[in-house]
């Protein structure tokens, strides 16, 4: 395999730096925007932004039908025991279970509703593939957090995905508002790559699901994003779809409130950036955490009717 340039080295150097970003936020022009995914002011606030959120994408009768699916998944102590099933630290209560675009066929269909193949297709320009599908179940009084980190600086380093041509689509599945540890990011983020200091641990993804603790940006390069763009967490009812850049930084705080925050994630990279071999000098991370196999352009669902 051709030796690949590392463009976003990180974990190398014993001081962070910040790199500027040498991809496109997107990848198609807005004035092309067809009405199939989103519109042209829509792909330039996320050009913009690094993210945007789209409330009501799904019904209220379309949530209930996801949610059943993943209280069945939760409840079968089958999947629980399945390595896919990343427990909270220090207990055995369910953070998020991966893969589960493999582990249900409701959650394959819907990883390939037609609108969000669209939507993906546009931002990142041509064919998609899902590089990892996750559920983030953060239950009340006990979902643990999720620091402050760039999705890009783990899947480039631990992954050895190349470029940064790919988008997370989280689908909320519960209410999100200030009380259950809403999804907060910083925006413009997107254009500073934080290069972090630390090695990768052999195995990481074993404690990292759980609680990242390297690859995590230092606490002035943090400020130093947060002071140029901001925090915004954006709320709403559960059926909102919020799209981010791999790069946008990222975090949730725990959640205190007795209302579970359950948001189901769709990872899409582009079929041009399929993963080389990781920069962290560690053996590639497990398919159930990072798609290395099947790269193959994703075609539609022919049945997007969940309901009926
Ligand atoms: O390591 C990963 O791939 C996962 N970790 C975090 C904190 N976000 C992205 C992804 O779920
Ligand atoms: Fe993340």
């Amino acid at each position: 395999m051709a030796i690949v340039q590392d463009l976003y080295p990180s974990r190398q150097q014993d001081k962070p730096e910040i790199i500027e970003r040498k991809d496109p936020v997107i990848n198609t022009r807005p004035e092309d925007a067809d009405g199939s995914g989103l519109t042209a002011e829509q792909l330039r606030q996320y050009e913009r932004d690094g993210f945007i959120a789209l409330p009501q994408f799904f019904t209220p009768e379309e949530v209930a039908v996801f949610r059943k699916e993943l209280t069945r998944m939760t409840n079968d102590p089958e999947t629980i025991r399945r390595q896919e099933a990343v427990k909270e630290p220090n207990s055995d209560i369910v953070r998020s279970i991966f893969c589960v675009h493999k582990l249900s066929s409701l959650f394959d269909r819907l990883s390939r509703h037609p609108r969000l193949l669209a939507i993906a297709g546009q931002i990142l320009g041509g064919g998609v593939y899902i590089h990892q599908s996750r559920v983030n179940m953060k239950p009340g009084f006990k979902g643990q957090g999720f620091y402050w980190h760039s999705d890009f600086e783990t899947w480039h380093v631990e992954d050895g995905l190349p470029r940064m041509r790919t988008v997370s689509c989280s689908i909320t599945l519960t209410e999100n508002n200030e009380f259950n540890g809403p999804l907060m990011l910083i925006p413009g983020s997107q254009n500073h790559y934080i290069a972090c200091v630390g090695e990768t641990p052999e195995d990481n993804y074993k404690s990292s699901l759980r609680a990242q603790k390297v690859g995590t940006p230092d606490d002035e390069s943090l400020t130093q994003l947060a002071e140029s763009g901001g925090i915004k967490a954006p709320k709403g009812p559960a059926g909102t779809v919020l799209l981010f850049d791999c790069n946008t930084m990222h975090g949730s705080n725990s959640n205190i409130s007795p209302f579970p925050r359950s948001n189901v994630f769709f990872v899409y990279n582009s079929i041009e950036n399929a993963p080389v071999e990781p920069w962290s000098g560690q053996k590639p991370r497990p398919p159930f955490i990072a798609e290395r196999e099947d790269i193959s352009p994703l075609e539609p669902t022919q049945n997007p009717d969940f309901v009926s």
